[in-house]
């Protein structure tokens, strides 16, 4: 006999974290589904949540009990079939998952991207002291967290320049995919035979500029470390992975010290900050909010058992604010040591690119904090809704000169 899921005794939620409501405004959600349990079972989409950071951080560890190889989204590609060719880092687990992590994890590493230092904190300081001479007035979210990425990291992959509009769109698109098949994915679909199409022209070994991280994916399969049918698709990975979730993660650092001075204050004081500032924001913020597990057995956790084959729904943002974890954790602190957040993931998965996101938020933070004395909001802010990025679509802000 098998038994009902959820056992006895297991706390069950109807809330939909996926709705409107939760997406605009996650906090409250979240601190009931930490109240509630360590394990939640949501009725509506039949997943277990996880929501506090020890079990959060304890799942992304054990990668035997919770694959990725069925998704790392609400669809089971057990049962489903991917609406795309599944990530061969992403969507797989060891040991096919290894040897494109090895090709990207050299090539991204912390030493391997100090070359591209120079060039970057020029284009930052170029493209600051451009958007000052317009004024002191500006909407953010386009003219610094989206131009500043969307000007340096295509360069650095080595893709040519028209094709690039798809980048943000498709990214949008990817992350919405992981969530349920809502309005928001209803949406991207028009588009996405257009920009799957454009993804994949960007891919190609013949369009590549030589030297870049796109030309060097290929030459690792020149030399046999993966094979020339994986090369595009781990290029695919670069660009699906490395755009929209650095333009949140900036446009989440600049809304945190646009609401808290006192800390753009310390930043000035102290340029060094620079990058515990930006995974501070990281934590506080959580661009990434939420992905999926599938149990590979029965397993009990915080005394729920979880069934084989279950899909388990990880509140990457609820974990990095988890009192039980983290003191004062709704307050954005320069203060504090944040390391240890799981913003970026945590184990085998973790973000391979997170040393280019925090090189970029350090360069750009560096140069701004050479030339803006203060950042305030200006206007109405407008969140982006995402079923995974907790984004931003507008935020005035208004800064003074130094
Ligand atoms: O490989 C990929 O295409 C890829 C796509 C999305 C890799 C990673 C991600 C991702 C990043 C997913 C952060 C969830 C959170």
């Amino acid at each position: 006999m098998t038994s009902a899921v959820p056992t006895l005794g297991t706390p069950v939620s109807d809330a939909d974290p996926f709705c409107d409501d939760v997406l605009e405004d996650p906090l409250p959600f979240q601190a009931e589904l930490r109240a509630t349990g360590p394990v939640v079972y949501l009725n509506k989409y039949d997943v277990f949540a996880m929501g506090r950071f020890e079990e959060v951080q304890a799942a992304l560890t054990d990668w035997q009990s919770f694959q990725s190889a069925a998704g790392v989204g609400l669809s089971n590609f057990r049962k489903e079939k991917p609406w795309r060719p599944p990530s061969l880092l992403l969507e797989a687990d060891p040991p096919h998952h290894d040897a494109p992590r090895a090709v990207l994890a050299k090539l991204l590493g912390p030493r391997e991207i100090r070359r591209l230092s120079e060039a970057w904190t020029a284009d930052a300081e170029d493209l600051l002291d451009q958007l000052l001479a317009k004024g002191t007035e500006f909407e953010a979210v386009t003219n610094l967290a989206s131009a500043f990425p969307l000007r340096v990291f295509p360069n650095a992959v080595g893709i040519p320049g028209n094709g690039r509009d798809a980048l943000l769109p498709y990214g949008d698109h990817v992350f919405n995919a992981f969530g349920p098949a809502n309005e928001l994915v209803a949406k991207g679909a028009q588009r996405v035979a257009e920009l799957s199409a454009s993804m994949a022209a960007m891919c190609d070994r013949n369009v590549l500029t030589p030297g870049g991280f796109g030309a060097q994916i290929w030459e690792a399969a020149d030399r046999g470390d993966i094979t020339p049918a994986q090369a595009p698709l781990i290029v695919r990975s670069l660009l699906t992975a490395g755009v929209d979730t650095t333009v949140n993660g900036l446009a989440a650092v600049l809304y945190a010290f646009a609401v808290n001075p006192a800390q753009w204050s310390r930043l000035r004081e102290n340029p060094a900050l620079a990058r515990t500032a930006f995974d501070e924001a990281v934590r506080f913020e959580s661009p990434v909010q939420t992905f999926f597990r599938t149990t590979t057995r029965d397993i009990e956790v915080g005394g729920t058992l979880i069934p084989e084959g279950h899909k388990i729904l990880m509140f990457l943002g609820s974990a990095n604010r988890d009192p039980r974890r983290w003191e004062n954790p709704d307050q954005f602190d320069l203060t504090r040591d944040p390391s240890g957040h799981v913003g970026f993931g945590f184990g085998i998965h973790q973000c391979v690119g997170q040393h280019i996101a925090r090189l970029e938020a350090s360069i750009i933070l560096t140069a701004m904090a050479k030339r803006i004395t203060s950042i305030e909001i200006a206007g109405p802010t407008r969140r982006h809704l995402n079923n995974t990025l907790r984004a931003w679509e507008s935020l005035p802000v208004r800064i003074r000169r130094a």
